[in-house]
């Protein structure tokens, strides 16, 4: 028995890997093993013996099968070992570059424009794109035979023949968010309306879909000079400038009375767009007090409550911030040409950053 043991001890120690180990286990402990042969003897023994060489017999198993474990264990220790030497991961190497999309500029210039008018107390309203030409045109002071109506190249939806039910169109801006805004809330009431708009027009500076931030506040003595501090706010911020000068031109637009087109002071020196400094003028959008009739159509009486309105093109405002040239620039579906005016995905706005004052 001791030459049993010192044989598969010794084989047990020798053994290379688990193919080995198994092999070793089957000739040793198995159930046609030898120990299990010499168990099988010990039926022809007598019972002194028997009681002597069985207990002996299972104590060479036990250890046996112990040291085949332990030298298992000990194997996949030393294979682990050798994994750890040969294969290594340097966790101070870069990560390697991730192809990421991009905030749109309409979208970033959209999102900082309605954190300035927040900062302000304006709420944020959205409607639907298409409307009723009752919301888009009517309720806007612009009747059916109003040249604005087909000035503004509106795109009407298709109806099949014998289908009597009011036009709807593409809404030509998002005033009629507005005078949804004015049914639900009522007066007193501030209000930006940012959206998508369509025209039928496509040239270096128009594309038949485009962007607007309209802004509406109505209060019992809202007057124009509430008109000219809330745009000199919001063009300080959105341009991050300390200072700069409105220049309102008297205008018309069929819902505001009297209208004006508001220019900033700028300079084109050397090709560069500077804001609030120079000789030159820059158109950046239109505004008026809200004419008595659209007061009325939103539901609210004109003859207590009065404001003013504005409107912007945000795409317009984009590329003056951007610094990007045309306007047709921002429906490439490339991102490359969005990376050339340094967008990245880490550019995000600052939701919380405040005004600049
Ligand atoms: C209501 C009452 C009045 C919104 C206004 C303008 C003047 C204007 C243009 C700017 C550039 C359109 O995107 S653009 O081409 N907008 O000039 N918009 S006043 O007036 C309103 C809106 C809603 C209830």
């Amino acid at each position: 028995m001791d030459d049993l043991k010192a044989k598969y001890l010794g084989q047990i120690a020798e053994a290379a890997d688990e193919a080995a180990i198994e092999a070793i286990r089957l000739a040793a402990v198995g159930k046609k093993g030898e120990v299990a042969l010499k168990m099988r003897e010990l039926g022809k023994m007598t019972p002194e013996e028997r009681q002597t060489a069985g207990p002996a017999l299972n104590a060479l198993k036990d250890e046996i099968n112990s040291a085949l474990a332990a030298k298992k264990a000990a194997l996949a220790d030393a294979a682990l070992d050798e994994r750890l030497r040969s294969e290594w991961l340097d966790v101070t190497l870069p990560a390697r570059n991730r192809r990421q999309g991009t905030l749109h500029p309409i979208s970033q210039a959209r999102e900082e424009l309605t954190a300035i008018f927040a900062e302000m107390g304006f709420s944020v309203a959205e409607g639907p794109r298409i409307d009723t030409d009752w919301y888009n045109f009517d309720a806007l002071n612009i009747p059916g035979h109003h040249p604005a109506r087909a000035e503004m190249d509106t795109f009407y939806m298709h109806r099949a023949e014998g289908d009597n039910r009011p036009p709807h169109v593409l809404r030509t801006h998002t005033s009629p968010v507005q005078i949804r805004s004015m049914e639900k809330m009522g007066a007193p009431l501030r209000v930006i309306c940012p959206g998508g708009v369509y025209r039928a027009d496509y040239d270096q500076t128009h594309t038949p879909m485009f962007h607007q931030v309209e802004g509406l506040a109505l209060d019992r003595d809202i007057s124009m000079a509430n008109l000219k501090w809330t745009l000199e706010e919001f063009v300080k911020a959105f341009f991050e400038v300390d200072d700069v000068e409105l220049r309102f031109r008297a205008s018309h637009f069929p819902f505001t009375e009297p209208s004006a087109e508001v220019d900033i002071r700028c300079s084109w020196e050397g090709g560069q767009l500077k804001i609030g400094e120079g000789d030159d003028w820059l158109e950046i959008l239109g505004s008026g007090m809200v004419h008595p009739k659209v007061i009325a159509a939103g539901g609210i009486d004109p003859d207590v409550y009065q404001g003013f309105a504005f409107g912007i093109g945000i795409d317009r405002l984009a590329m003056l911030k951007y610094g990007i040239p045309d306007l047709r620039a921002f429906f490439d579906s490339d991102l490359r040409w969005l990376r050339h005016y340094g967008f990245t995905a880490l550019d995000m706005p600052n939701l919380h950053g405040g005004l600049s004052r």
